[in-house]
């Protein structure tokens, strides 16, 4: 399900919104591929003499940020101004994130920065949301929150490890439900409803948060919103 477009699109679009980045401010740093180019070029402009403080929204996010030398601080000590981050699907401002397990931390960065830039590839583009949505779950919530995505009318699959027996256990030690509901033709009000039950710790709907999408794409990055 997850959508991939080149590497050059992906580098394009990460480029393009890391070159944004101006001197003095705190950057949160999201998670996957796409961020990952965001990352590496922040890294190359703070070697240059750019003076920024990273927060990483991810062990992954984290681990980079430290190889490549930017340094780190955290929402106890600062709110950012900027924060970078991609997206499993994009319509508008409204994104489905998770696809990486990251999103509880993804969400919390990205709503406490002022301005958020989505850095994605073509194929992530959609006029009408119809990505799974990952939700996290506390591990005994499994199955009643289950059911109750099924009550909402979605079909929740636990998500699986690729490179061994068992589920995903994302950084903060929970589960995830990848929950299918077709067309989103309402994600605030889905998303208050996946936020009210019981069990879950974070969504991957992002609504309404990004204020620039940068796509990178054959012909160059195309910026909106
Ligand atoms: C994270 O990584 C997730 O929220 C999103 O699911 C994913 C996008 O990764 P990629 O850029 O590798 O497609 O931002």
């Amino acid at each position: 399900m997850k959508r991939g477009g080149t590497d050059e699109q992906k580098r394009a679009a990460g480029e393009s919104a890391a070159d944004t980045v101006s001197d003095g401010i705190v950057v949160g740093l999201g998670t996957g591929s796409t961020t990952a180019y965001a990352i590496r070029e922040l890294g190359r402009r703070v070697d240059a003499g750019l003076d920024i403080e990273g927060i990483p929204t991810s062990y992954q996010s984290r681990q980079l940020a430290r190889e490549i030398g930017i340094p780190l601080t955290t929402l106890d000590d600062a709110r950012p101004e900027v924060a970078i981050d991609g997206a499993d699907q994009v319509a508008g401002g409204t994104l489905i994130k998770g696809g990486g397990a990251a999103h509880a931390r993804e969400k919390l960065v990205d709503a406490a920065a002022d301005r958020l830039l989505v850095v994605v590839d073509p194929t992530k583009e959609a006029d009408v949301l119809d990505h799974p949505v990952p939700v996290e779950v506390l591990p005994d919530a499994r199955r009643t929150v289950a059911d109750a995505v099924a009550d909402l009318g979605g079909d929740p699959q636990l998500r699986a490890a690729e490179r061994k027996d068992g589920p995903v256990v994302t950084d903060n030690g929970n589960l995830v439900l990848d929950c299918d509901f077709g067309e989103i033709g309402d994600p605030a009000t889905l998303a208050s409803d996946l936020s009210a039950l019981p069990g879950v710790l974070e969504h991957g709907l992002f609504v309404d948060l990004a204020d620039e999408i940068h796509c990178g794409t054959a012909d160059g990055v195309r910026v909106t919103r």
